[in-house]
């Protein structure tokens, strides 16, 4: 899905009508240096006690981990048009859709941490984030996070308010019963639905070619009569300009739509993954197209910061996600007696 670099003239007209400001600009560079900081840490930290036999139970973060390093662009190009009162609805690789739609990364690191003053007070752990004042939630279960947004959505609708849900889910969940039954349900009752397809080429170890006869997914949206935009999701102007048309669209009572950005995860499917399915060419080849390096080059280009400028906001990024850690770390586990409050049996 890459598209050639645009001429200065034209990078200047795209970010008119899509209405970017160099304020905007530097806020998702900030943004897109935090999660990957943040990712690279929890990789760091993940890793203690887990070598050189991985025991996925052993070291201080316990449990599976799936992280998004290199996909931040779809994240934040989508999350940047969306206010508190949106809902957004993950996947079982949550980190970067928790910290765009703006939920504290201390709080993220200590649920990812299992403790006490984690988001879920540490119950949840890394798949099973929840903010109700973000209206946030993600869970494990592939192709769930469609019709728990159209849930949101429709309660929306109901109550009149233009709020939107946005549902991201891997390519591999667009080829599960949900993806159908969401849209065929939104479609008719013309909900505030986004569904962000995040094509990352591959689910789990399964490429996307040996799991689907055609190159993408999205264009099946034109069977619910609902729009499609694919976009390069290693772009964060890309993703955004689509974003936008969806998202207006959907907040104006104009029904659902779908976004299919492709994009690269840089990290193995889970940390401990052996990655014997993709050469180190192939993932070096997408390293190339990086999304915060592009920016970068972007904003360098337009004269609307310099190198100096943007090493400054890579430092502030990374303290913040050493912050957070650091918090995560220093806080206490939740105490024996609370295992069974909030448990619903
Ligand atoms: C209903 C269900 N089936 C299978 C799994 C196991 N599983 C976890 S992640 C995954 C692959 C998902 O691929 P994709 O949707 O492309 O997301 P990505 O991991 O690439 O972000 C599978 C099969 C699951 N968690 N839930
Ligand atoms: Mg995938």
């Amino acid at each position: 899905m890459w598209k050639p670099e645009p001429a200065l003239t034209d990078l200047r007209y795209l970010l008119d009508r899509a209405g970017l400001t160099r304020e905007t600009l530097l806020a998702q560079y900030r943004l897109m240096c935090l999660i990957r900081a943040f990712e690279e840490s929890i990789a760091d930290r993940y890793a203690v006690g887990k070598t050189p036999v991985f025991n996925m139970a052993a070291g201080p973060i316990r449990g599976e981990m799936h992280l998004s390093s290199g996909q931040e662009a779809v994240a934040v190009g989508v999350c940047s048009l969306l206010t508190d009162a949106d809902a957004v609805v993950s996947t079982h690789r949550p980190h970067h859709h928790a910290l765009a739609k703006g939920i504290d990364p201390g709080r993220l690191a200590a649920e990812i941490f299992g403790k006490a003053t984690g988001l879920c007070r540490g119950k949840g752990g890394h798949m099973h984030l929840f903010d109700a004042e973000k209206r946030f939630a993600c869970s494990g279960i592939v192709g769930a996070s469609y019709p728990q947004a159209a849930g949101a959505a429709f309660s929306f609708r109901a109550r009149g308010e233009a709020q939107v849900a946005v549902a991201f889910s891997g390519e591999g969940a667009a080829n599960h019963g949900t993806f159908s039954e969401t849209l065929t349900a939104a479609a008719l009752w013309q909900l505030p639905l986004v569904i962000v397809i995040e094509d990352n080429l591959y689910a789990d170890s399964t490429p996307k070619w040996a799991a689907l006869a055609g190159p993408h997914q999205s264009p099946r949206a034109q069977a619910y009569n609902v729009p499609a935009y694919l976009v390069d999701g290693m772009d964060v102007i890309d993703v955004y300009a689509a974003a936008k048309r969806a998202i207006e669209r959907a907040r104006a009572g104009y029904g659902p739509a779908v976004i299919e950005a492709v994009c690269y995860r840089y990290r193995g499917h889970f940390e401990g993954d052996g990655e014997d399915y993709r050469t180190r060419e192939e993932v070096e080849q997408w390293r190339a197209l990086d999304p915060i390096t592009r920016l970068g080059r972007r904003l360098v280009r337009l004269e609307w910061a310099d190198e100096a400028t943007l090493a400054g906001l890579r430092d502030e990024a990374e303290r913040a996600a050493a912050e957070a850690i650091r918090f995560a770390e220093a806080s206490p586990l939740p105490e024996p007696h609370e295992a069974l409050m909030g448990v619903f049996a």
